[in-house]
């Protein structure tokens, strides 16, 4: 089970209680207070692990507790701590505050530790009151609650390649057919709701992932149709593989139609929008005889200089040229990241 987003309410341990006592011994007629302070409640840590890949641990369990600490005891003893509560988690995954917009945290990379609930501190026992002047402290104090908060988990997928365009394009025609993802494909917009990943295998040494998210209309950034918030799962890809149908049935311009989509990537995070991209024209088998919406999308690709393929992902053409031209790019990148001191 794939799962992107979880809601979990935290509650970190009390402080145990300080202690009211006095030393009572044999032949020692007035031992003075002798109470110790309450343990610390443990806290609540999230924790990144390379061998966590998803969010499901926290769907059953949507409320974490970590123990309580002791009460302290008679002839100064500490309460025992409450332990600690260390909930691992993916590498990807970001951590939010219920119903607040910022990011709290981000891990990205594994071993990385968030404190997300402090545990309350240990009340303070009768012996550290006492004074000169106040021999006979009974004051003691109670242990502090541990902080509970509701934060959201959103784990972003870290796919190589991320499928962008208008509804109804074909991304998830194509990821269907590349790879052995099996999302539902309808000649409606916005039939992907979540995000798909596939794995392509792109010959004898490489295999790379592929997401397909939902589409994006003008305005999205502004949360028209599906908005923007499923651009979070393609933030990390190397490289995008921006599809643009060119059949005249969408009776829009795909020149215009890729400017729309660039501003949409544009607006939700200018890094994404200057991302290594692939340009590809979809949809090619309804073109008939008249070329001139496929052509004039192949100049621009040109004039911008982008990698441009003409593909039909229905009828299965151009497709392997198309998934060489992603192992390529990816491949290319690598080395560049890799000679890289
Ligand atoms: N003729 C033709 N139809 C295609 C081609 N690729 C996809 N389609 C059709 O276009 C429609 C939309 O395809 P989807 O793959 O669902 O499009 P999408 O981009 O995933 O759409 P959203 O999920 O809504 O963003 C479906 O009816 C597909 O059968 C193609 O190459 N040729
Ligand atoms: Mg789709």
């Amino acid at each position: 089970m794939f799962v992107d987003q979880v809601q979990v309410k935290l509650k970190a341990g009390k402080g145990g209680d300080g202690c009211v006592s006095f030393r009572r011994e044999y032949r020692v007629p007035r031992g003075g207070p002798d109470g110790g302070h309450g343990g610390n409640g443990g806290s609540i840590y999230f924790v990144s692990g390379a061998s966590i890949h998803s969010l499901a641990y926290f769907r059953f369990r949507p409320v974490l507790k970590a123990k309580n600490g002791a009460p302290g005891e008679g002839s100064n003893k500490y309460g025992k701590r409450g332990s600690d509560l260390r909930l691992p988690v993916p590498v990807g995954t970001v951590v939010r505050e219920e119903g607040k917009e910022g990011v709290l945290f981000d891990f990205v990379l594994p071993g990385q530790a968030y404190l997300a609930a402090k545990g309350g501190k240990g009340g303070r026992g009768n012996a550290s009151y006492a004074t000169s002047t106040h021999q006979t402290p009974r004051e003691w104090e109670p242990g502090r609650p541990g902080e509970e908060n509701e934060l959201v988990l959103e784990l972003k997928l870290i796919a190589d390649v991320g499928l962008v365009g208008f509804p109804n394009a074909g991304k998830s025609t194509l990821i269907s057919k590349i790879s052995a993802a099996r999302p539902l494909i309808a000649d409606y917009p916005f039939t992907t709701l979540t995000p798909n990943l596939g794995v392509v295998d792109a010959g004898t040494s490489r295999s790379f992932i592929v997401a397909d998210i939902p589409g994006l209309i003008e305005g999205a950034h502004l949360g028209h149709g599906l908005g923007i918030r499923f651009l979070r799962h393609i933030e990390r890809t190397k490289v995008l593989v921006h599809l643009v149908d060119v059949s005249p049935y969408t009776e829009r311009n795909p020149v215009h139609d890729f400017g729309v989509v660039m501003k949409e990537l544009e607006s939700f995070n200018p890094v994404i929008a200057r991302r290594s991209q692939i340009l590809v024209a979809n949809k090619v088998d309804l073109l008939g005889g008249d070329k001139s919406r496929l052509t004039s999308l192949k100049r621009m690709a040109g004039r911008k200089k982008i990698p441009f393929y003409a593909i039909s992902a229905i009828k299965g053409e151009g497709l392997s040229r198309l998934v060489g031209a992603m192992a390529k790019t990816l491949d290319g990148l690598e080395k560049e990241g890799g000679e890289k001191p």
